[in-house]
């Protein structure tokens, strides 16, 4: 792959680019395997960050994003707007009519979105919108408006892709379980997995799931959850072995509502880069059976975003 480079603007103090050499994954990935969790960032000199984001990232473009799939072994991604591009989705866009079909999107609209714009974006392959809720990376959008937003595409067939801290699920609870849509959550609901497995917090998302079959979850990004990091222990041990039991549990008591995704360009680590290899290898440990494999990489993405493919 090509390397990374920034356009006219300033990367954020301490950035970490993208790895532009990742290994070959020794896990073989199953025919039609979807990255069902990317971004694509600018290139800032033809699609402007937006003026309201919190970061400025590295560029990184949908032909690295499109070079990453094919050595990695993906068939298709589902490209999901990033905060640094606020809710003008010109590079999603862009992605996805460059992609001959196989990439599908998810945006970020606000509530004076027009009918023909999102109209607009279905042509394009948009079939979800992202609610964010990581204060870091966001200001407040009032919840009857992000309410108003999911009945409008609600019926264009939609989802609803929802990010938030696991201590903040409690006080969103009653916003989550309102929405009309298939929720998907991202990673877990961001887990703090040096917590037991079995405890309250992520006994709730557990519930979540359990009590609201609309909702699905990512089962991605133990690059971003782990503490014990990516250093593998001798023998068979893997890399983030502490997201491991958390992301088991919701692959074995949810196979049919799971995604996976890279993360890639992997925005705001601060600790270290992934090698996107390394975590295509990480999919076995959390999805053991081909059976799960193939309904967490192909048979539930496809449902979702390719439903007139199945
Ligand atoms: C992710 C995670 C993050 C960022 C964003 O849209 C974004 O800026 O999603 C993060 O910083 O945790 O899924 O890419």
């Amino acid at each position: 792959m090509s390397k990374p480079t920034t356009g006219p603007f300033e990367k954020t103090a301490g950035w970490l680019d993208w790895y532009a050499r990742p290994t070959k994954p020794r896990f073989k990935l199953p025919t039609g395997a979807v990255d069902a969790h990317c971004h694509v960032f600018g290139p800032g000199a033809e699609f402007p960050y937006a003026p309201e984001r919190k970061y400025t990232p590295c560029d990184a473009s949908k032909a690295q994003l499109f070079a990453l799939r094919e050595h990695l072994g993906f068939a298709r991604n589902v490209v999901v707007q990033a905060t640094c591009h606020g809710a003008d989705n010109r590079a999603l866009v862009d992605a996805l009519q460059a992609s001959g079909g196989k990439a599908r999107g998810v945006a970020t609209v606000k509530r004076s979105v027009t009918d023909n714009e999102l109209q607009a974006l279905h042509a394009a392959g948009v079939r979800g919108v992202r609610f964010n809720f990581v204060k870091r990376l966001v200001d407040f959008t009032p919840k009857d408006e992000l309410m108003e937003i999911a009945a409008r595409i609600h019926q264009l067939g939609w989802h609803v892709v929802i990010y938030f801290e696991a201590v903040d699920l409690p006080e969103l609870w009653d916003f989550f379980t309102r929405l009309p849509t298939i929720v998907v959550v991202d990673h877990m609901g961001r887990p703090d997995v040096s917590k037991p497995v079995d405890g309250p917090e992520f006994a709730l998302f557990l519930k979540f799931m359990h009590e609201h079959p609309n909702v699905w979850s990512k089962v991605s990004c133990p690059e971003r959850l782990s503490v014990t990091g990516p250093k593998a222990l001798d023998g068979e041990q893997n890399a983030y072995r502490d997201v491991v039991l958390f992301a088991r549990q919701v692959v074995d008591s949810f196979p049919d509502r799971v995604l996976w995704g890279t993360d890639w360009p992997h925005p705001n680590l601060k600790d270290h880069m992934p090698d996107d290899g390394l975590l295509v290898d990480f999919i076995p440990h959390i999805a053991p059976t081909a059976e799960l494999q193939k309904k967490l990489l192909v048979n539930n993405p496809m449902r979702l975003y390719w439903p007139e493919e199945k």
